[in-house]
């Protein structure tokens, strides 16, 4: 394969409703797209770094200056086998993960789209429906919470994942354990407590959790080994996993016993396809993180999700629950048993809609 040109586009779009974590409120998205042009054939990419450096270290802004300045430099015009090479080819770029796995999902999309296959067969995935859950931010009372998760039951998710803060846990845990006894429920605390916070962790011990995520902070594995140890309820990391080491150390302390996987913070595919593999060989299932992706991102989840390892339900999900428009035809849609079936036609199986994604770009730059 050769690439020839690259574009970098940021998109801005509205959420349908703002999205709120222990770390903040989000109610417009820029998102940045990498399109490539490997021999003539267009392959797409999303980068998932936030409009702020409040989930990882990167933004929308280092990921512009890094895909331009360091990764496009290491790839233009070099001959190369497949798109499982461009890890290595950027190798010398420490961290930056969300802009490699940008440029290295495009990649995978457009090698896939040549050779006339899904891009989740390519990959060696396996299922061809995969189980959705949903995330559900932070939210103004009780009554809300509740009508909010019982209208994603009703649309058939399989689980829910309640985001909590320090004053915000226990009273709408129990609060919907009480309406709902028997649903699979999960919190996620994107690093918002302490290490003395254990006490008030272990209070959750009483509904039930399929996992508490990451409560503890984004780069201290150490921590979440001592909370596991003094936790019924499995921790599930998400910030603190970057790298395949990051994933054996974790396991291998005892910090986790599930990982969320994301493209973006494990650099690609090619990264993600090791941790999964270590993960099914250490008894460690995985399933696959969401970062308010648009279309293009998501056809990127489905397809991961569909690794034999990702065998619990994982915050991918239907379009419109973010968007009044999505920037793909068609838009993923989710059955009523809570599933994504998984698209046949080649690359991510879903079309990047072009007229669209111009309308919504409001910066854009061709590498060469
Ligand atoms: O921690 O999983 C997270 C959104 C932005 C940043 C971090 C996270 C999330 C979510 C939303 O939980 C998942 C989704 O895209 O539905
Ligand atoms: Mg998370």
């Amino acid at each position: 394969m050769r690439l020839c040109q690259a574009t970098l586009r940021e998109i801005q779009m509205p959420l349908v409703r703002p999205f709120e974590t222990s770390f903040g409120r989000t109610a417009d998205r820029r998102i940045l797209l990498v399109e490539v042009d490997a021999d003539g054939v267009a392959g797409w990419g999303e980068c998932v770094a936030g409009e702020r450096p409040s989930y990882s270290p990167e933004t929308i802004e280092t990921a512009w200056h890094i895909l331009r300045d360091f990764i496009w430099p290491a790839l233009v015009r070099k001959e190369f086998a497949a798109a499982a090479d461009v890890w290595e080819m950027v190798a010398s770029i420490r961290g930056h993960h969300m802009a490699r796995a940008a440029m290295e999902a495009a990649v995978w999309d457009a090698e896939a789209r040549q050779k006339n296959l899904p891009l989740w067969k390519l990959i060696g995935g396996t299922l061809e429906e995969i189980p959705c859950g949903v995330s559900i931010g932070i939210q103004e009372s009780g009554e809300e919470l509740e009508r909010v998760v019982e209208k994603e039951l009703a649309a058939g998710y399989q689980r829910i994942k309640i985001k909590i803060k320090p004053g915000y846990d226990v009273e709408p845990v129990a609060r919907l354990r009480r309406r709902f006894p028997k649903i699979r429920l999960m919190v996620d605390a994107n690093s918002a407590y302490r290490p003395d916070d254990a006490a008030r962790l272990r209070e959750l011990e009483a509904y039930y959790l399929m996992m508490i995520e990451q409560p503890l902070g984004w780069d201290d594995i150490w921590s979440h080994a001592e909370l596991q140890r003094q936790l019924m309820t499995p921790i599930c990391l998400d910030e603190c996993i970057h790298t395949e080491e990051h994933a054996q150390a974790a396991i291998a302390l005892g910090a986790c016993r599930i990982i969320n996987m994301k493209l973006g913070r494990v650099g690609g595919f090619a990264p993600a396809r090791r941790i999964h593999d270590l993960c099914r060989d250490r008894g460690i299932p995985v399933w696959c993180g969401g970062m308010l992706e648009s279309g293009i991102g998501r056809a990127h989840n489905i397809a991961l999700s569909t690794l034999p390892n990702f065998t619990l339900p994982g915050d991918v999900t239907a379009s419109k629950r973010y968007w009044t428009e999505d920037v793909i035809d068609p838009e993923v849609t989710v059955t009523p048993q809570g599933t994504i079936r998984v698209p046949s036609g080649p690359g991510i199986g879903y079309q990047p809609r072009r007229e669209r994604i111009e309308r919504l770009t409001v910066r854009h730059e061709v590498l060469r």
